[in-house]
């Protein structure tokens, strides 16, 4: 990638909260990147980037409290691993693997990747949170389902006007990045969140989400 590229895309990154479905897609670090962890100069760099003081960050112990609490209108459902949302306003906050959960997962209300039901029309606001301290994680609503190849991003664009949360790089003594965004369930149907880093959905970094007719 060129330098001038890369630096563009790390500034627009950078301010990040507000990223349109458009200007997302021109990311080039979507299609085209490496790893995105820690462990490899590119992913380093993104990490550094991502975790920059702009990035607003919550304590471990924030993390794990959001991670377990059943949101505001939601019941979850242990047994079937479901959260089922009746309310038009949904608020959910989604912690990408953390180190006190199971690997290459994601962890909502207390359940690791569970289904999530949401009523159609339902304003979303996802909080996502990387606590997992050497890999950078995003988190994506998508029409695509699994099984998921290497590459899961290309051809699946987010389901909805704003329905992704760009990588966060990982976690480290100054806290947990955390980012949110907010979309609109607008189309009812079966779709899949998942985690754009390559390779990652392909290795279990995605649940369903389904959009129930109203
Ligand atoms: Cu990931």
């Amino acid at each position: 990638m060129r330098k001038g590229a890369w630096l563009g895309m790390v500034m627009l990154v950078v301010g990040v909260a507000g990223l349109t479905f458009a200007t997302a897609r021109s990311l080039p670090f979507l299609p085209r990147g490496s790893h995105l962890t820690g462990s490899d100069a590119m992913g380093g760099m993104m990490g550094t980037f991502l975790s920059g003081a702009q990035v607003p960050r919550i304590t471990r112990a924030e993390a794990v409290a959001l991670g377990n609490e059943v949101p505001l209108g939601a019941s979850a459902d242990r047994g079937r691993n479901q959260l089922v949302f009746r309310t038009s306003v949904v608020r959910l906050t989604i912690l990408a693997s953390p180190p006190w959960g199971k690997d290459m997962t994601f962890r909502v209300a207390g359940l690791t990747n569970p289904t999530i039901v949401v009523p159609q029309g339902a304003q979303v606001r996802v909080e996502f949170v990387n606590p997992d301290n050497d890999t950078s994680h995003g988190w994506l609503v998508s029409s695509a389902l699994p099984p998921f190849r290497y590459m899961a991003m290309m051809g699946t664009p987010p389901a909805f006007p704003g329905s992704f949360a760009p990588p966060l790089g990982e976690s480290y003594g100054g806290g947990m990045p955390s980012e949110t965004i907010t979309f609109r369930a607008s189309a009812s149907g079966r779709y899949t969140y998942l985690c754009p880093v390559p390779g990652h959905a392909q290795r279990g970094m995605y649940g369903v989400f389904v959009v129930a007719p109203s």
